[in-house]
């Protein structure tokens, strides 16, 4: 059965059906979609094509084309005209029709009339829950001030509201999970040292050698960047991974550093000393370019091979290995800088450590390199800056975190709702993230959410942190609207110097009574007061309004197949003046180490194994466990547990478990535990992003253990105030007993 009816008449009887009939009954009627996974999509005769997809099943966006039958989408694809991802899309890009049209989706505005964590919902009108928003909102900001709303964004379509509670209500308190969460260290420490904000920015597809430290392409899945890493490989690049797990990338390197966790900084001190003593780093980039070389060889002199062999629990020989390799390929190097890079709480210097091995190398501005290809700007329509509460920064109030990435440390925003100083924090706006899964601490997270006044929520699933909403307001996804520009250059920009445009555009029409954040954001501003602030009448408008200041149209992207593509300019070459801070006064000012340094991190208890955690390759973090495709090809997370300490523990592979932390807390769901020798003896790793408690996902709830219940024990990295989360310590537990796990 094909969907043809009016939005009206959808609206009409999706509510009278929802009246009578659990949701997720009515839209499997609706759409013809029903949650079996092996339903064959049926031959594609008279498909028609629609480009100008941009994926967002992750935050890489590749551009897509959609093949329509009957107003419905039945097929996704890479848009071949792309220049960045090409036809290749991933599994979970594929899956995104199955996020479409999940029966669970949110279709409706909700008010909580139950308690926050234990909802009862009931559908009411936009009018009734925008009303709601507005003057709710407007009330914790006269009672306390505009400082004391606090938002946790993330993703293309919560740009535009964080935009205007930053600038128009001006408060500080927003947390994006991109920063605090995941790439913020990155991106700080590599501007604390070269004044460029890292990307990904390497050039893997024409290296001679990659260094891969805690990231493993395979598993992390980003289109294009895994293409120039193939191509890289199949060029010949030897490949070095610094994992204390058996990667997807530690199975297709040269040397594999089964590392100690959380000791990575010790290892690449004493690679860049073995190169400074041995004489072999780049003598002519560094004159050029590096700033305080003598107090840095000082400083990292005591970091011989032995010493980080003894902290890494590698063999010196092999850090010296990996010291000749580089060596030897210098200066075609890619010394990948990371994504997900808060880790321990000591990350900044390891990050920063990072950027130096770079420069010394001489690898930045050449093949193989660091290299930043320049994309075009489009810049986003925005809200006007009113008034900002400068005095009301929670981060120059305590005088912590001079590093930090923009917008305000989660901590200090949960510090500050707990205990009320310097001021209570009383609503709370999360938009397209879900800090239930996403920041260490869930019982911290739910003691600050329950003191709040009002929190709204919007998102497309229900999920975790849904369910702490008061008001709970539905969007579109990434298939049914226009959103974001994205940017980029010719993936591998050695071949051409080529840039693209690529605007979101739909691929089919949103359903039920979604509505985008630009329509939703516009209302809510209205009832707060600020209608003369609003810079754009619909998310459209704003579109075509950015693409006109690059002489383009939504009418135009659409002759031009979803995608403009231009000339571009030679990304190769360093900039004269590029100075290079392998010693910063500024970072020794601020009272932090001046040059990179090894800060031991705490041992596990006896009994306990160290918690990792990462990306599944057919996974998205939470926001995928729903997917039925997805949740097919890796129902549960493995825990993985090293071989010989499973036998010790009479354990064998697919045993069920649960796990405990050393806090006490145990996990509310269970998975299966995967033997083998591909892990260290003293860690435990499991992927990142199950066992969701949200019973509204009839195929996500309680699916493999949820990492972050388990992560109890934060560690704040004090430059940057992200949030470190592998400090936490587990054992096992089989059929309600506790296994120690042994030394
Ligand atoms: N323990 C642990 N914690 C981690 C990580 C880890 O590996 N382990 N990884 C960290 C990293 S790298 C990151 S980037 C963060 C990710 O953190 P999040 O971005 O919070 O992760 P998601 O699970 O993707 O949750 C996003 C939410 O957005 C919703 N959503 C999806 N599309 C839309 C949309 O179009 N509109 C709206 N309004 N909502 C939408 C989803 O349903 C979901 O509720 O997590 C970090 N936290
Ligand atoms: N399929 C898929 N791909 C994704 C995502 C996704 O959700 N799914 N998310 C995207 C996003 S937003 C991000 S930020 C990136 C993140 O991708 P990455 O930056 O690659 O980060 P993680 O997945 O957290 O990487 C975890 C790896 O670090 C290792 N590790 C743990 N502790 C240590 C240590 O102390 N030292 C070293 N050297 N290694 C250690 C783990 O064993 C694991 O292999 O992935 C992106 N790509
Ligand atoms: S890497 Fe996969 S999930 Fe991410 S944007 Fe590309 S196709 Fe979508
Ligand atoms: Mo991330």
């Amino acid at each position: 059965m094909s969907v043809k009816v009016t939005r009206r008449k959808f609206l009409q009887t999706a509510s009278l059906a929802a009246a009578s009939i659990p949701l997720a009954k009515v839209v499997a009627a609706e759409t013809g979609f029903v949650k079996n996974p092996f339903t064959p999509p049926g031959s594609f005769t008279g498909t028609q094509t629609v480009t100008g997809g941009v994926c967002e099943m992750c935050f890489w966006r590749c551009q897509l084309v959609g093949k329509v039958r009957d107003k419905k989408l039945v097929k996704l694809e890479g848009n071949p005209k792309s220049i960045d991802n090409g036809k290749s899309i991933c599994a979970r890009g594929n899956a995104g029709i199955k996020l479409l049209y999940d029966p669970d989706r949110l279709k409706f505005p909700l008010k909580n009339v139950g308690e926050r964590g234990k909802p009862v919902w009931k559908q009411i009108s936009w009018e009734e829950a925008l009303d709601e928003c507005g003057a709710r909102l407007k009330a914790v900001q006269e009672k306390y001030g505009s400082h004391d709303i606090a938002m946790f964004p993330h993703g293309a379509s919560a740009k535009y509201p964080m935009d205007f509670f930053e600038k128009v209500v001006g408060t500080h308190n927003v947390s994006e999970a991109s920063f605090f969460q995941c790439r913020g260290i990155r991106d700080s420490a590599y501007m604390a040292t070269f004044s460029v904000p890292p990307d990904e920015s390497v050039d893997m597809a024409n290296a001679r050698a990659i260094l891969l430290i805690g990231c493993h392409f395979g598993e992390n899945v980003h289109v294009s960047h895994v293409k120039a890493y193939l191509k890289g490989l199949e060029n010949g690049a030897k490949l070095v991974v610094v994992d204390p797990r058996y990667s997807a990338s530690a199975a297709k390197s040269h040397i594999w550093v089964q590392i100690k966790p959380g000791t990575d900084t010790a290892f690449l001190l004493a690679v860049m000393n073995y190169l400074v003593e041995k004489d072999k780093y780049d003598k002519q980039f560094v004159a050029a370019h590096c700033v305080g070389f003598s107090q840095f060889k000082h400083g990292i002199s005591h970091a011989s091979l032995d010493w980080a062999a003894r902290i890494c629990d590698v063999p010196a020989r092999q850090i010296q290995e990996v010291a000749e390799l580089l060596a030897a390929n210098a200066p075609n190097v890619s010394i990948h800088p990371g994504r997900h890079v808060s880790w321990y709480g000591n990350d900044f210097q390891r990050v920063r450590a990072q950027a130096c091995l770079t420069a010394i190398l001489g690898a930045i501005g050449v093949k193989g390199g660091f290299v930043k290809p320049k994309g075009v700007k489009v810049k986003a329509i925005s809200w006007p800056k009113g008034e900002h509460g400068g005095e009301h920064n929670l981060r120059l109030l305590a005088d912590l975190h001079h590093y930090s990435p923009p917008g305000t440390p989660t901590e200090l925003i949960r510090d500050a709702c707990i205990s009320g100083k310097p001021y209570p924090i009383k609503g709370c706006v999360i938009w397209g993230q879900n800090p239930m899964q996403t920041i260490p601490n869930q019982q911290k997270t739910v003691a600050a959410l329950k003191q709040m006044d009002f929190v709204m929520c919007v998102d497309i699933m229900p999920t975790d942190i849904t369910m702490y909403a008061d008001i709970l307001l539905p969007e579109p996804c990434y298939l049914e609207k226009y959103d974001f520009i994205k940017t980029g250059t010719q993936w591998n920009f050695a071949d051409k110097h080529q840039q693209y445009i690529a605007p979101r555009m739909p691929l089919v029409d949103a359903m039920f009574e979604r509505r985008d954040g630009v329509w939703i954001m516009n209302e809510i501003a209205k009832r707060m007061g600020y209608e003369d602030k609003i810079p754009v009448a619909s998310l459209e408008e704003k579109i075509n309004k950015e693409l006109a200041a690059v002489n383009l149209s939504i009418e135009q992207l659409k002759k031009e197949e979803g995608i403009h593509i231009q000339d571009g300019k030679d990304p190769y070459g360093v900039a004269e003046d590029l100075e290079v801070l392998l010693y910063s006064e500024d970072l020794e000012e601020n009272g932090y180490p001046p040059i990179p340094t090894y800060i031991p991190v705490e041992e596990a208890p006896q009994g306990y194994s160290r918690l990792v955690y990462g990306r599944a390759p057919v996974h998205t973090f939470n926001r995928s466990q729903n997917n039925v495709w997805l949740h097919q090809a890796m129902p549960v997370n493995p825990v993985w547990l090293n071989d010989e300490i499973a036998g010790k523990m009479g354990l064998k592979e697919g045993d069920e478990v649960g796990l405990v932390n050393s806090d006490g807390i145990t996990s509310s769901s269970r998975t299966v535990v995967k033997v083998t020798p591909g892990i260290r003896k003293d860690t435990v790793y499991m992927a990142h992003g199950y066992g969701s408690r949200n019973p509204l996902l009839t195929v996500g709830a309680n699916a493999g253990v949820d990492d972050q219940e388990l992560i109890t024990r934060l560690a704040i990295d004090p430059e940057t105030g992200c949030n470190g989360m592998r400090n936490n310590f587990v054992k096992l537990v089989k059929d309600g007993k506790v296994l120690d796990i042994p030394a």
